[in-house]
Parts: structure tokens; C-alpha cells; sequence
């Protein structure tokens, strides 16, 4: 079961995704997401010109040697470009993996540890009113938990509450980044009481998450920690820049609203240490950005470990190809916490036929061998590539922020 053709395909529904397709030599072909927001081109690239040439010939079967030889073998090691490569190679291996052996990829990983998939929605507004719509929306749907966004009092614009009633998608096409000007000390004077009106018209019996999305310095996240905890969140994320993992140490002196990060790791150095002296509660690296399914399964073992659950990401910048795969290790894994899902357009989903469903605030992975997800070669044709950047945030006195 050798490969024999490797393919890199960069489509816009609505928005760029990057997939890899492997072919093999006894017809088995394997999809892979390797989509970067705002870098796309970069991890096309880095697959065309330096890693689909080493796969020809290679045996598809060699998952884990596959995945060292990428690693090992670059030299330069981890970033989310390189890794993000590597996930596409490794997750499109193990849909070939589960085809050959004609089972669901989750049955190759220990099978199911859980019926489906417990998944959160986004309700987000830019006016409380309009958020607190949102989360009825939801919960009338079925959810179970729910993250809220909404716009804050003095600022234009903010993470997570989009233009209109469209989806949020914060890729903005353009030559170069929109800039949006962000205030600390308004958003944490604010946010409390969207917490406060949630739970006032919903009540306590659903999950409520919130995204701080990198902006705040620890002290601040503390505070904002601290001033949640009436309001039970079920987590606050990204309350801080995520390099300096003792940093949440100070964090954790401070409050005990638990703490997600990792949607923008890539590697288990970037969280080791936040695992291990339990800094966080829920983990969020995904198949796409985390080295695929086999570095993915080793972050999220090491996190069991230390009572470390796993919340992947799941925002619509990560193909339906890396949802198919991530519902595989989510109803595998034994510490599964939740699974961010924000759907696609009915345009991204005819370019990704999939199998996965959605019922009653849960996701079902596919039943059929593999992943049970495709990309229709001839669809995403129809949609070239679109230069697009995510935002930038500068302070009020134009310094520059997270965004
Ligand atoms: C967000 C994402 O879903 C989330 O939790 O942090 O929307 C994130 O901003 C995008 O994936 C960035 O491309
Ligand atoms: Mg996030």
C-alpha cells in the first residue's frame, strides 16, 4: 500500500481551506485538513515543495514512521506551519488507515468511550440583547453549552461578534489586515454583566463559556476570573498570551473559573508544563493545527494524566476534513471535556461531503471506514484561492495588542 500521488488543494467557499489527498496503489486515497488562517499559502507550500515529494513511494501503513520522518527530519522542528503540514500528512493517513482496514478510524484508537460528542455553539451579539437571542437560538436547538460574545460598550468592533447576522468568520479578504483598536479596561468593566444577564434570563443548567481570546495579562485574566465565578463558567479562554505557561500560575492563585487554552499550540512543549502543574482545565489543540491525530492523542494522554480534559477548537477555519477527524478522537478518548462546533456554509459542505451529524446539542462521527469525509475535486475548483488576513488590535494609544 504504497502512495502514489499526493495532492495539495487550495479552495474559497466562502473562505481558503488548504487539504492534502493521498492516493495509494491499490486505489485508497486519504484527506487531510491543512488549513493555517491568514497563512494558507505558507503550508501549501511547505507541503508541495518539501513533503509530497518524500510521500511518493513511501508506505501509507507507516503512520508513526511517517510522522517522525516529517519531524525528525525537517530539523527544524514545530511551528503552525510545519505542523500543521505534518497533521495534514498524518490525518489523511490514518483515513486511508481505517479504509484498509474497512472500520471507523475511532475503532483503530481504542473505539468509542462515549456515544457522541458533546458540542458548544456561538452565540455571539454586538449588543447584550442580541447575544442573549443567540443563546436562546441555541439552547431551543438542543445545546448543552453555549460560548457568548458580544460587543463592548466604546469599541467598534471586537473578536468574535461579526458585521450584520452573518456567520463570524474573522479572516477579512484584503491585501493586509483590517486594524480594530481594543480596551482592556472597558471589556473587563463589561463582561461581567453579560455574564450576569445570561444567567439571569437562562439560569445555571446549561454550560456558558467565554472566549478572552489572548487579551489580557495575567492579573487582569485573574481578575476577570475572579468576577466570573458567580456565573459558573464552564471555562474562560485564552484569558493571556500563551507563551508564558507559568504565567498562569498567577491566574490560578486568583480564582477558580477553569482556564482552556490551546487552539494555538502545535506541539505538547507548548503546553507540558501547563498540564503538568495543572495550570489549565481543558486543553484545546486540534487534528489541524496539532501534529494530526498521533501527536494529538499524546497531548491529550498527558493530559489525562493531570485531570486535563480535552476542548478541542472548532471554529470554521478548520475544514470539515479536520472535524470528521477530530469527532474520531473525541469519542475515543477517555478525558473528553467538549468539542467546539461552529458550522459550515452549505457552500463549504458541498465542497467537503461528510458523513459526521449533528442532533440535539451532539455530534456523531462517521460510521463508515475512514474518516467519512471527502473533497470534491471539481467543486472546490469553482473556488480559487482569496488573500485574506486575520485582524490586528491596537491599543487606544495605537500601541499594538493581541488580537
Ligand atoms: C476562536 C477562533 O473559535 C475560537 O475559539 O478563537 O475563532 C479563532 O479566532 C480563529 O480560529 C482564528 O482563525
Ligand atoms: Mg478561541
Amino acid at each position: 500500500m504504497n502512495i502514489v500521488e499526493a495532492k495539495v488543494i487550495v479552495t474559497c467557499p466562502d473562505r481558503n481551506f488548504v487539504t492534502l489527498k493521498l492516493i495509494t496503489d491499490d486505489g485508497l486515497t486519504g484527506v487531510g485538513d491543512a488549513t493555517l488562517n491568514g497563512r494558507e499559502l505558507a503550508v501549501a507550500s511547505y507541503l508541495r515543495d518539501h513533503v509530497c515529494p518524500l510521500l511518493i513511494g513511501r508506505d501509507a501503513s507507516r503512520i508513526e514512521d511517517t510522522w517522525q520522518y516529517l519531524h525528525k527530519g525537517a530539523y527544524w522542528r514545530r511551528g503552525p506551519v510545519t505542523m500543521t503540514a505534518v497533521a495534514a500528512v498524518d490525518t489523511a493517513l490514518w483515513d486511508i488507515k481505517g479504509k484498509a482496514a474497512g472500520m471507523p478510524v475511532y475503532q483503530l484508537i481504542g473505539g468509542r468511550s462515549r456515544d457522541a460528542v458533546t458540542v458548544y455553539g456561538h452565540a455571539n451579539g454586538a449588543t447584550v440583547p442580541e447575544a442573549l437571542e443567540q443563546v436562546g437560538s441555541l439552547l431551543d436547538e438542543g445545546y448543552r453549552a453555549v460560548r457568548v460574545q458580544a460587543g463592548v460598550p466604546g469599541l467598534e468592533k471586537v473578536y468574535g461578534v461579526p458585521a450584520g447576522h452573518a456567520p463570524y468568520e474573522p479572516a477579512v479578504a484584503g491585501d493586509r489586515p483590517e486594524e480594530a483598536t481594543w480596551s482592556t479596561a472597558k471589556y473587563l468593566n463589561f463582561v461581567p454583566s453579560l455574564f450576569a444577564a445570561v444567567r439571569e434570563r437562562f439560569g445555571h443548567d446549561f454550560h456558558l463559556l467565554h472566549d478572552a481570546h489572548h487579551r489580557l495579562t495575567p492579573i487582569e485574566a485573574a481578575r476577570l476570573g475572579r468576577a466570573a465565578e458567580p456565573y459558573g463558567l464552564f471555562w474562560l479562554e485564552d484569558p493571556i498570551s500563551e507563551e508564558l505557561q507559568e504565567g498562569f500560575r498567577l491566574i490560578r492563585q486568583h480564582t477558580t473559573t477553569p482556564i482552556a487554552v490551546g487552539e494555538v499550540y502545535n506541539s505538547i512543549w507548548d503546553c507540558h508544563q501547563l498540564i503538568t502543574e495543572q495550570l489549565i482545565d481543558y486543553i484545546r489543540m486540534d487534528v489541524v493545527h496539532g501534529g494530526g491525530i498521533t501527536h494529538l492523542r499524546r497531548v491529550f494522554d498527558l493530559a489525562d494524566l493531570y485531570h486535563v480534559r480535552t476542548g478541542s477548537h472548532g471554529a470554521t477555519d478548520l475544514s470539515p476534513v479536520c472535524l470528521a477527524a477530530a469527532l474520531h478522537v473525541d469519542v475515543a478518548v477517555p478525558n473528553f471535556g467538549i468539542q467546539e462546533y461552529m458550522p459550515h456554509t452549505e457552500t463549504t459542505n458541498a465542497v467537503f461531503p461528510h458523513s459526521y451529524r449533528f442532533a440535539d446539542g451532539l455530534l456523531y462521527p462517521s460510521e463508515e471506514p475512514g474518516l467519512g469525509v471527502d473533497i470534491d475535486e471539481e467543486a472546490a475548483a469553482e473556488y480559487p484561492y482569496r488573500q485574506a488576513y486575520l485582524p490586528v488590535n491596537r491599543l487606544e494609544d495605537g500601541s499594538m495588542h493581541d488580537w
